[in-house]
């Protein structure tokens, strides 16, 4: 019987691997023997793909071998996503998400976006490269309680900063959240003018929740 660690390293290697097989059957045997999905995703998914961000820094990795990860790494959240407990449904509200105009980044967005709907939030997905004017445009036509905004260069994150004052034009007061590898909590507040800030998925929905409670 293999325990917990095993098959968390498991997961991570095979993302890491970009062997689908390999994932497929740890996330298997993850539900078979009674690993939280969370921990799974988490600790075993998202961390290796974390070490393939690093390995494509370093160049010991290029894009196709990324894609062929993420790939492994779908395969693995079809496998565990059904799982996630009922229990953890416990968010109300609705968020209009997606990835800024000029950035197709969206491993990271899927995976906030997976976090807040196991906790019952309604999440609007408008999905990557979308256009600025889209987020309040369908915050109004959806009647949402927030908009969040992922980005993932230097080049786009700037996007944030027109939605927000896009925002600030309409009457209702609209929030805003940011997330992405290139943004910190500083630069959300300061330079983006967003109203939160997520370091990544696992934090999203406590932020969320204060956000829409505020
Ligand atoms: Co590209 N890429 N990429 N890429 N890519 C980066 C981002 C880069 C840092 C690599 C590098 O050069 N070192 C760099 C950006 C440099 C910069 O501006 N600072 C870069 C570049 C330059 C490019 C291209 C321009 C390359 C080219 O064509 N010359 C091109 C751009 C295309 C475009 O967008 N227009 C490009 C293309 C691609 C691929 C298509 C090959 C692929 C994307 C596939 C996809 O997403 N469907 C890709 C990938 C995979 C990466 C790296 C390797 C990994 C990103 C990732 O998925 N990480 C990345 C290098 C790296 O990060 N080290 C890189 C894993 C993911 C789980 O983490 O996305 O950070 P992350 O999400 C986290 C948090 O950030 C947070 O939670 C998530 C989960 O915990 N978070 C939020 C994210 N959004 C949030 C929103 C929130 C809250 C939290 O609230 C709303």
């Amino acid at each position: 019987m293999a325990d917990k660690e095993d098959i968390l390293n498991r997961l991570h290697e095979g993302v890491v691997e970009r062997e689908k097989e390999k994932v497929e059957e740890a996330a298997n045997e993850a539900l078979d023997e009674g690993v939280a999905p969370i921990d799974a995703i988490m600790d075993g998914l998202v961390s290796g793909m974390s070490e393939v961000g690093e390995m494509y820094d370093e160049g010991d990795v290029f894009v196709p071998e990324i894609l062929i990860s993420s790939e492994a790494l779908y395969a693995g959240l079809d496998i565990l996503k059904p799982h996630i407990s009922e229990e953890e449904l416990e968010m109300e509200g609705k968020i209009i998400l997606g990835v800024v105009e000029g950035d197709i980044h969206d491993i990271g967005k899927n995976l906030v976006k997976l976090m807040l709907d196991v906790q019952g939030l309604n999440v609007v997905d408008l999905g990557k490269d979308v256009e600025r004017e889209k987020f309040v445009k369908k915050f109004k036509e959806e009647d949402a309680d927030i908009i969040g905004l992922s980005a993932m260069m230097t080049s786009t994150m700037g996007c944030i900063q027109d939605i927000s004052e896009m925002a600030d034009e309409e009457e209702e007061d609209i929030k805003i959240i940011a997330g992405g590898a290139p943004i910190t909590a500083e630069s959300a507040k300061e330079d983006l003018n967003a109203d939160a800030y997520a370091p990544n998925a696992t934090q999203a929905p406590e932020v969320v929740k204060k956000l829409i409670n505020q």
